[in-house]
């Protein structure tokens, strides 16, 4: 019986304590959200933590988790976070009771971790330290409050005990009732104070995320923008530029399905009215540009592909758009760029650095710095409000969002943040294709069968797809006809195929008649390759 007790009441200390140590830690988050409100989103002890955690992750795990969770990488993050931090800070709250600086060192050890995190960020200030510092000191004089109300509550039955201290009544043995009873009035004091620290954390944390959202009136600016017509539309599609198969690719990507890359946690909010744009480094004449001159230039309209280095074989992370903008070229040309730089290096509002080969800017193509996409601005996600777009290229090279901030440099000076992660500099896209139909695994009627899906090699077009059955005799697809070398191509094609499990396997040849390579390679370092293949199951 007594040995029952003094365990029961073991497990409930260790309880409280779980909870003292997760509310002072709510408390101290609660608080730096609210101050992130202030000195900006990414700020929050959380997101910096997860951000940090992002930049340090080596790249075999960043691309497992690309690959693994996809667009929800952002979330699994910040819950792995957080599921770490509650269980430190119940660690925390066990053993304060005891040992308070235990548990003080640990919401220590979170407050610095967490400034750390925030002031090392690419485009941190010393002021982005500032919510982790405060939420560290706040969780620190919760706990604080909270443990000695808890303990204070358990020092009458302690003095019953004579020799032992507060610290080890587990040991007094036949005062265990006595002591419950005693403590009754603690208890009521332990759950007033936790009641309050949580109601006041709640107030934090619901006026933090209130004043947050007050700064990301962005959606409001872009809603306000009126894009001007194009001065130089895209040209005419051409008849057959599509091709109409259940399930295929469309040749548009819409805005709300094309796929999204990047590593923020929290989404710049850059309001038009207050984006500018500097263009320095190595040129004569420096320049910046509004979001307004940039409609007054006169806007350029392209359809351009878009693809991600780290898309495997046969995977979403491609689309395409029509952009609106202006070139890149002439505005690097307007600024005087002087011949020796070979790098363009752009920086993102986030701090995001990202190095573009300076030659296919300035070599007539139609590299953009865009501000609408599919006829409308861009969307937050995508960049609002202006991105680079270079034909030709992966994202991670050449797509900077939410840029603010163009260098004309060297590859030997400076390097960006992919390149710094030891992916290939240029990033050149490699010629690639999609089985879009049939699904993996789908079961399809014996006869005809279609297959079908898009090819893709930016700026040096599609010339063929072939595609085979069973590693048969390759046939040729029918292709859409081509908009321009820097757009995908749609193709179908069709198979007798008998019941059993059939394989598809396609390779598309780009403008210059090289074929996609069989040979497999991962994404890393600068990008995947390998025929993409599908098994179906043919019925009778
Ligand atoms: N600021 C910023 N720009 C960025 C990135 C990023 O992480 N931050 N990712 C790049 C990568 S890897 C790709 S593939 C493209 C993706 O653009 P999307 O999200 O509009 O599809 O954006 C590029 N631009
Ligand atoms: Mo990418």
């Amino acid at each position: 019986m007594q040995g029952m007790n003094i365990n029961d009441r073991k497990r409930g200390r260790m309880l409280i304590g779980a909870i003292v140590g997760v509310i002072a830690a709510g408390s101290g988050l609660a608080l730096g959200e609210l101050v992130a409100a202030v000195t900006g989103p990414a700020t929050s002890p959380v997101l910096s933590v997860g951000s940090a955690a992002i930049d340090l992750a080596p790249t075999p795990v960043k691309e497992f988790a690309i690959r693994t969770f996809g667009t929800a990488d952002k979330l699994v993050l910040v819950s792995g976070v957080l599921a770490v931090l509650v269980l430190a800070s119940a660690l925390a709250g066990i053993l304060a009771r005891t040992r308070f600086a235990i548990g003080a060192a640990i919401f220590v050890a979170f407050g610095v971790f967490g400034v750390l995190a925030a002031v090392t960020r690419a485009s941190a200030s010393l002021t982005d330290g500032i919510p982790s510092a405060l939420a560290g000191l706040a969780a620190l004089a919760v706990l604080y409050l909270l443990v000695r109300t808890w303990r204070k509550g358990e020092e009458p039955a302690a003095e019953q005990g004579a020799t032992t201290a507060a610290d080890t009544p587990d040991t007094i043995e036949g005062t265990t009732d006595d002591v419950t009873e005693r403590a009754k009035p603690s208890r009521r004091g332990l759950l007033i104070a936790s009641v309050a620290s949580v109601a006041v954390a709640a107030v934090a944390a619901t006026a933090g995320r209130l004043l947050q959202a007050v700064r990301q009136d962005v959606e409001e600016s872009r809603a306000a923008v009126r894009l001007p017509k194009p001065a130089d539309p895209a040209p005419a599609l051409p008849a057959g530029y599509r091709t109409k198969v259940q399930g295929i690719s469309p040749y548009f990507t819409p805005n709300n399905d094309f796929y999204r890359v990047d590593t923020v946690l929290s989404l710049p909010a850059v309001p038009a009215e207050e984006w500018t744009l500097r263009i320095g480094g190595d040129v004569k004449r420096p320049i910046e540009l509004s979001f307004r001159d940039v409609l007054d230039r006169g806007l350029t309209e392209r359809d351009l592909t878009l693809s991600c280095v780290s898309n495997e074989v046969g995977g979403p992370y491609v689309g395409t758009a029509r952009w609106l903008g202006i070139p890149l070229g002439d505005l690097l040309r307007e600024a005087g760029v002087s011949g020796s730089s070979d790098q363009l290096l752009s920086r993102s509002e986030d701090g995001m650095t990202i190095g573009t080969p300076m030659e296919p800017v300035l070599d007539g193509r139609d590299a953009l710095l865009a501000v609408g996409m599919n006829g409308e601005p861009l969307p937050v996600n995508h960049g609002f409000p202006a991105r680079m777009i270079v034909p030709g290229f992966y994202g991670y090279t050449s797509a900077t969002k939410w840029v603010v901030e163009l260098t004309a440099t060297r590859f030997d000076q400076v390097q960006a943040y992919w390149t710094q992660r030891d992916w290939d500099p240029r990033g050149v896209v490699k010629t690639a294709s999609r089985i879009d139909v049939p699904r993996p695994f789908e079961r399809v009627s014996q006869g005809e069968v279609t297959v079908a899906g898009v090819a893709w090699a930016q700026h040096r077009g599609i010339s063929a797809v072939q595609v085979r059955m069973d590693e048969g005799p390759w046939q040729d697809a029918e292709l859409s006809t081509q908009v321009s070398a820097d757009t995908w191509r749609q193709w179908r094609t069709t198979f007798s195929a008998r019941p059993g499990t059939r394989r598809f396997e396609v390779a598309a040849a780009d403008g210059n008649g090289d074929m996609q390579t069989e040979k497999r390679a991962r994404p890393f370092p600068d990008g995947a390759s390998g025929w993409p293949s599908v098994a179906v199951t043919i019925t009778p």
